[in-house]
């Protein structure tokens, strides 16, 4: 990777692999792009930005051309509560911005990473320990959308020779910027009402178990799978990765540990349990250990201290 266009920069991935990335490959290679010029500054101010709606094929291409980009890092997406709420949305942005960046990847002869999901699996699904290659039936739009994603980048592969990659992530956790409304935010928002307010209201059932990662350790494997040996690659486009399992009860008791007074009640929403309850519990993530060396950093505890630590400097 020399010059890297990444859509949908000032999300919760976003913004932080476009400052990540600056540090790696200089700040004027890696060209950060939003459908909408949102207030942060340190994306947009320490070096390229451009405006592009992923709907507007035009617009990706034009900023591949004037920035000579090799490689499109493809994150603009609408996430599953969301993605529930609006279907027609949820098709529109993940599958037609995907074919749009796709078909101008193949036109122009670059490369294209773009994450799937856990919710690419469904009820049919093995729920533990769940396989590489398995049943993916999801019944979230969401989900459907994330399988056809994993499909149209290995047929734009094997069809066309497009290198693409990817990885299904599991909920991500960051300090930075807020997910935009999926199903695994519970796990974000709880630190922050730890420390603000000491309580907090979960939408799901104490044990109801979802695979998660901290932050540092998902941008560390889009960098890893797009820097990796092609040679070496069987899957490339839907690697399962995954740092942990748990549940409410138990990210709560972790908490607990650092703010003993913190207490959790329940108040769960269907429709987000539902969903929660379509995925699986824990992901086996052996094909991208073996095919390009992923290996995750932070466990719940190790992440919860350092969250903790990064968000009580962020909130004062
Ligand atoms: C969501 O909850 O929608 C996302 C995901 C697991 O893809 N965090």
């Amino acid at each position: 990777m020399k010059k890297v266009l990444i859509t949908g920069a000032l999300g919760q991935i976003g913004s932080e692999l476009v400052l990540e990335m600056r540090k790696i490959y200089g700040d004027q290679n890696i060209v950060a792009s939003s459908r909408s010029m949102e207030d942060n500054p340190k994306v947009i101010e320490s070096g390229p930005f451009e405006l592009v709606d992923v709907l507007e094929p035009k617009q990706i291409a034009d900023a591949v051309s004037k920035h000579k980009v090799d490689t499109i890092i493809h994150l603009a997406a609408i996430l599953s509560a969301v993605g529930e709420a609006n279907p027609a949305l949820a098709w529109k942005i993940n599958v037609e911005g995907l074919f749009n960046a796709l078909e101008i990847a193949r036109e122009k002869n670059v490369a294209v990473f773009t994450p799937s999901s856990i919710a690419a699996f469904g009820p049919s699904t093995p729920k533990d320990n769940t396989p590489q290659d398995t049943l993916q039936r999801p019944n979230t739009m969401y989900g459907v959308t994330k399988v056809s994603g994993e499909l149209l980048c290995d047929y734009y592969y094997e069809k066309f020779g497009v290198d693409t990659r990817g990885v299904r992530f599991p909920g991500l956790i960051s300090y930075e910027t807020l997910p935009g409304g999926g199903t695994t935010d519970y796990a974000v928002h709880i630190y922050y009402e730890a420390l603000k307010t000491g309580k907090y209201t979960c939408y799901l059932k104490e044990d109801t178990y979802m695979d998660m990662m901290y932050m540092p350790d998902a941008l560390q494997a889009i960098i890893q799978l797009a820097e990796a040996d092609p040679s070496k690659l069987v899957h490339r486009n839907a690697f399962n990765v995954t740092a942990m399992s748990f549940s409410p009860k138990e990210i709560n008791e972790e908490i607990r540990k650092h703010i003993p007074q913190f207490t959790i009640d329940y108040q769960v929403d269907p429709i987000r349990q539902k969903i929660a309850d379509s995925w699986p519990n824990s992901l086996d993530d052996q094909a991208a250990r073996t095919e390009w060396g992923w290996k995750p950093k932070y466990d719940l505890a190790a992440m919860t201290q350092d969250m903790l630590g990064k968000l009580r400097n962020k909130l004062n």
